[in-house]
């Protein structure tokens, strides 16, 4: 009985809680409406211009897709002195001629949808590889595929490791949900990319490499990235 008690009355601070953050939003800008935790500093993230709004009609039969969150993303929180790794780092991958741009782009720090901004890869399963050059400590994954129309791109799993290999790895995000991409079932959410990027939590997970996997998308088999950013020290 006591603990049933309790549990509403947490419950209901809880929802006391959101209604005051979200009765605050619209005044104030997400990130200062809620306060970062001690020692820790929201991701300092530069976004590129949206190049379309409202919550795209043309994406049917995706199963498991997240809802857009109609609002700007909150902001994620990460230890204080975090930055972006991969700026400017090499990259190899399954696809070293792509079909548009070079794969150096995906590190250039231009996150822009615009032709000429993207790099095309071939279809069907395609990886990229990071290498940050040492091993960090690695709390947040940002990553652009493609923004300039709403799409949803399959086969979504992202690694880290400590070996260029990949023999041991941890996986921080997988939505192939049939294992086609030979990386294991996912569990993670299909989702449409727009100009905030993806923001995945990485958990501190320590490595050098980082890989990303991606199978077509639901306009075409082809792959694409804009840009990547990887958050840790
Ligand atoms: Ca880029
Ligand atoms: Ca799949």
């Amino acid at each position: 009985m006591v603990k049933t008690d309790l549990r509403k009355k947490a419950q209901g601070g809880c929802v006391l809680m959101l209604f005051l953050l979200m009765s605050l939003a619209p005044a104030a800008s997400a990130e200062s409406a809620i306060k970062a935790p001690a020692g820790m500093a929201a991701l300092p993230l530069k976004l590129p211009k949206p190049m379309f709004v409202g919550t795209p009609q043309n994406i049917k039969g995706v199963k498991q897709l997240e809802k857009p969150l109609g609002k700007p993303r909150p902001p994620f929180f990460a230890p204080k002195g975090v930055k972006n790794l991969a700026i400017g780092k090499k990259i190899s991958g399954s696809d070293e001629e792509p079909i548009m741009g070079e794969l150096k782009m995906i590190t250039d720090g231009d996150k822009e949808a615009a032709d000429g901004s993207y790099v095309e890869l071939g279809p069907f399963t395609q990886q990229i590889t990071i290498d940050l050059e040492a091993t960090h400590d690695i709390y947040a994954m940002v990553f652009w595929h493609y923004h300039k129309q709403a799409r949803v791109y399959f086969d979504v799993v992202v690694q880290i490791s400590d070996d260029p290999d990949f023999k041991k790895f941890t996986t921080v995000y997988n939505n192939d949900h049939d294992n086609s991409a030979e990386q294991g079932v996912g569990k993670d959410n299909h989702y449409v990319e727009t100009s905030e990027g993806r923001l995945i939590d990485t958990k501190g997970v320590r490595g050098r490499y980082v890989r990303l996997y991606s199978g077509g998308n639901n306009a075409s088999d082809l792959n694409h990235y804009i840009e990547v950013e990887v958050f840790g020290k």
